[in-house]
């Protein structure tokens, strides 16, 4: 069967699962032509093989909030592929959580993590519980009641969660308790620990300085540097944070954060002690940047927009999926934006990238420039099952190193006759030539 009957057969299949088929749809028009070129693919049933799961975990979460009360939750881990390591990636709560945008996730996931140059199969998990507003007692009891479900189904050699959306150092804290207490035995078997129960240096930095290493390396394919730039980041929890970090760190002048509510236009740029309030305002749990502005005067609130009608050189989507949309990239490249660099995962819609490849900007996908969160993951499980610790700056060099990797991976598969890097296609057939050669190795299972 040729790509497009394989999708069609999907969209049959799957009608309205509009994020998952949106990153399939993505990913396999990358790859027709490897796949047309090697017949092995289509004999051995690869496409269809891939773009299903190899399981999918449903479970209901019971739990009693502050006032007694009785709430329900449902709950998923999806097993997608495990061809080239034990299934890795986040837990995602969110109320918008559904088993399109998390098989959207574990499927982009698959290939990142083939990027990445560790042993990691793909795997994504979470649920529609809302963290906004509610109690550390509660995220308590609804992290404990989730374990008590994903428990017995994940494993250090089996499947690794981690965190997404809603689900950070806090989250992880509790979710561990709770599996050690009914597995009896402290295992790498969550990544992002805190540090001193197992945990990495840099692991919660790790998404936005790799987004920011991987920027580095587009802009050194110009000759040019971060030095002096402005940067424009949506969101402002784990990934936007990172990225502030390092962005300013290199030199960039970062003039905005965004939340939910409307974003900040910042013109004198964050600076540590306004990184630092942006932690703050995330740990409220409330969701929202507004009050970022009362606090530091000079920079403006913006209700209900989002960052990308700022002129700036270079922006980085942190937030969330089909943030950045066809008028938005049309009104950065008008403003003279020369680099999008994804740090959340599939921020860009397909009409968006289409414009910034139209336009040959440098662009960047998700699953390229943000996979320094979960290599970094992997990193923490090689020092768990070592049991021992690196130091930051070994884990930095590593994760540097790893980013440096997956931007030459890009260039080798996505550099066009007329040197134009299309990161997009690049990013899909390395991944895709990883996981889709060692299915064939492993067999018909
Ligand atoms: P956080 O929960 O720390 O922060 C994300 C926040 O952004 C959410 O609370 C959400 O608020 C908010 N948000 C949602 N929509 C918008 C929007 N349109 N504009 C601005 N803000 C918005 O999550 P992370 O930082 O961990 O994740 C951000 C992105 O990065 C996600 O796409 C995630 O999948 C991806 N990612 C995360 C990695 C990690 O290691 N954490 C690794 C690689 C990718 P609300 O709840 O109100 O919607
Ligand atoms: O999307 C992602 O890569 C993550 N949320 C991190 C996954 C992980 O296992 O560290």
């Amino acid at each position: 069967m040729n790509v497009k009957e394989i999708l069609n057969n999907l969209e049959a299949k799957h009608p309205g699962e509009k994020e998952y088929l949106q990153a399939v749809h993505e990913v396999l028009e990358s790859v027709e032509t490897i796949y047309n070129e090697n017949p092995q693919y289509e004999a051995a049933k690869i496409i269809e093989r891939i773009v299903e799961p190899d399981r999918i975990l449903t479970f209901k979460v019971t739990w009693i909030d502050d006032n007694g009360n009785t709430q329900v939750n449902l709950g998923y881990r999806i097993q997608f592929n495990g061809a080239i390591g034990p299934y890795k990636g986040g837990l995602r709560f969110h109320p918008s959580v559904n088993l399109s945008i998390l098989k959207f996730l574990g499927f982009e996931q698959i290939f990142k993590n083939a990027l990445t140059t560790l042993p990691m199969g793909g795997g994504k998990g979470g649920s529609d519980f809302d963290p906004k507003g509610k109690s550390d007692k509660e995220i308590m009891r609804f992290c404990q009641a989730f374990m008590l479900e994903l428990w017995s189904l994940i494993g250090p050699e089996t499947d690794v969660p981690a965190g997404d959306i809603g689900v950070g150092g806090r989250e992880i804290g509790f979710l561990y308790g709770m599996y050690k207490k009914l597995a009896k035995e402290h295992t790498g078997v969550l990544t992002g620990k805190g540090l001193n129960w197992g945990g990495s240096l840099v692991r919660p930095e790790a998404t936005g300085f790799g987004n920011v290493y991987f920027t580095q390396e587009m802009l050194a394919t110009k000759g040019d540097t971060l030095k002096g730039k402005t940067v424009a980041i949506s969101g402002f929890g784990n990934v936007a944070w990172g990225a502030a970090l390092k962005a300013t760190e290199l030199g960039a002048k970062v003039v905005t954060i965004s939340g939910p509510d409307g974003y900040i236009f910042d013109p004198a740029g964050l600076n540590a002690e306004k990184i630092d309030y942006m932690l703050e305002l995330r740990a409220t749990n409330n969701d929202i940047v507004a009050p970022y502005a009362d606090e530091f005067p000079g920079s403006t609130f913006f209700a209900g927009k989002k960052p990308w009608e700022q002129k700036v050189d270079i922006a980085l989507p942190c937030a969330t999926q089909n943030e950045l949309n066809g008028d938005d990239a049309r009104k950065l490249v008008a403003n003279g934006c020369i680099l999008v660099g994804e740090g959340a995962n599939m921020p860009s819609t397909e009409e968006a990238i289409k414009v910034f490849h139209d336009n040959k900007i440098l662009f960047s996908p998700g699953k390229a420039s943000n996979a320094g969160g979960v290599a970094t993951s992997g990193l923490e499980m090689t020092q768990n099952s070592n049991k021992l610790n690196w130091t930051r700056e070994e884990v930095d060099a590593k994760l540097h190193h790893i980013m440096k990797e997956i931007h030459a991976a890009c260039v080798k598969y996505g550099t066009g006759v007329d040197g134009y890097v299309d990161y997009v296609k690049g990013a899909n057939i390395a991944g895709f030539l990883k996981v889709a050669d060692s299915m064939l190795d492993q067999g018909i299972i």
